[in-house]
């Protein structure tokens, strides 16, 4: 089978996408003509092929982005588009994680945002869209410690009240602002009411100490983690205690490629744990800043580090192990994924 028709018809997890990164072309295209008076070309919300920004650069996109999803009916908007649009590419399982935002001129508050992801959620479920959503909230690392706090206490209501929706807490934002240890406290309380946590970690070079510090809670999965090994600047003091408390790392290639924290492809750190035998994801991150999407990773992965079809077929049935989701909703992707399996796999 070709290798593009193959990534494609894999069943696939997605455990790490931004809500507003992940916004396609064609529904910039609809947020574009809701609010022409903003002025906003496409050039401005996605990274095309072949493109490279600085990852100061990325993060200028988002505000653009932020821009046009600003009110209830933007957010359900995307957040429905997004999700039918993993479906389409294959994901049974998808963990969207997204910052929740006040708008004064819109009257949405941080709750309705909330509320609005999950009715998407439960949209797309009444319409019986082949995916299994959960919700992250996101903290963003820009904002401090007593948001950080409101957040964590919101996403702590919506665990108990969203029925299994909600269930954990990302900590995300431009890496270059703020410090891990103002969010140590907040991170430890989601940990401690049973969120679960994923945290983005050392992104970007030289936040030794803050890594240090945030692999002490531990979190339950880890973004990133692109300068964590000793050939990147990290240390093996690190790269021990990752191993030691066997957390997941979610890869996001193209991401890291374009935002220029990866110089290319073959150095990309997935080499790295991949060979170790780490348990690691392959993820988007934000599909539609990065213009991408699962199965074009999955590929890219398979191509540059020479995997076979067996290979890939694995790496995407281990993911299931590192979702969120009860072992109940495991077992249930298990058995989707046996149903699926090729015969030659078996
Ligand atoms: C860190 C990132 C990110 O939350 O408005 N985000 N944080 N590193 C990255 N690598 C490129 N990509 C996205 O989605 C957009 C937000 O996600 C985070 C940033 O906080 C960004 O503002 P939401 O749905």
């Amino acid at each position: 089978m070709r290798p593009m028709r193959f990534m494609r018809e894999l069943p696939k997890v997605e455990l790490h996408a931004h809500l507003n990164g992940s916004v396609s072309f064609q529904t910039i295209e609809k947020l574009i003509r809701r609010k022409p008076q903003l002025n906003i070309e496409h050039s401005m919300t996605a990274i095309g092929k072949g493109q490279r920004r600085t990852l100061d650069e990325c993060f200028q996109v988002f505000k653009v982005i932020h821009q046009l999803v600003d009110s209830e009916e933007d957010i359900f908007m995307v957040a429905t588009d997004v999700i039918k649009e993993f479906a389409a590419d294959g994901v049974k399982y998808l963990e969207l994680r997204s910052t929740p935002r006040e708008e004064t001129t819109t009257g949405l508050t941080k709750r309705r945002y909330i509320e609005t992801v999950i009715k998407a959620i439960q949209q797309c479920k009444r319409e019986r869209v082949d995916i299994d959503v959960r919700f992250l909230v996101a903290i963003d690392r820009r904002n401090g410690s007593q948001v950080a706090m409101e957040t964590v206490q919101l996403a702590e209501e919506f665990l108990l009240s969203s029925d299994g929706l909600v269930i954990g807490i990302d900590l995300s934002g431009d890496p270059t602002v703020g410090h891990g240890r103002d969010l140590l406290s907040a991170l430890q309380k989601a940990k401690d009411s049973g969120l679960k946590l994923s945290l983005h970690l050392s992104e970007v070079p030289s936040q030794h100490d803050e890594t240090d510090l945030l692999l002490n809670i531990p979190p339950d999965r880890i973004g990133h983690g692109t300068f964590l090994h000793p050939e990147m600047g990290g240390s093996q003091g690190l790269v021990d205690k990752v191993v030691q408390n066997n957390i997941p790392l979610e890869l996001c290639l193209t991401s890291n490629v374009k935002g220029q924290t990866v110089q290319c492809y073959a150095e990309h750190h997935f080499k790295y744990w991949y060979q170790m035998g780490h348990p690691v994801v392959i993820c988007t991150d934000d599909k539609g800043v990065f213009a991408t999407d699962l199965s074009q990773e999955y590929k890219m992965a398979a191509t540059t580090f020479g995997l076979s079809h067996e290979a890939v077929w694995k790496l995407s049935q281990q993911a299931i192990d590192y979702i969120f989701a009860p072992d109940s909703v495991k077992e249930q992707l298990k058995q989707k994924w046996r149903d699926l399996q090729p015969q030659e796999f078996k």
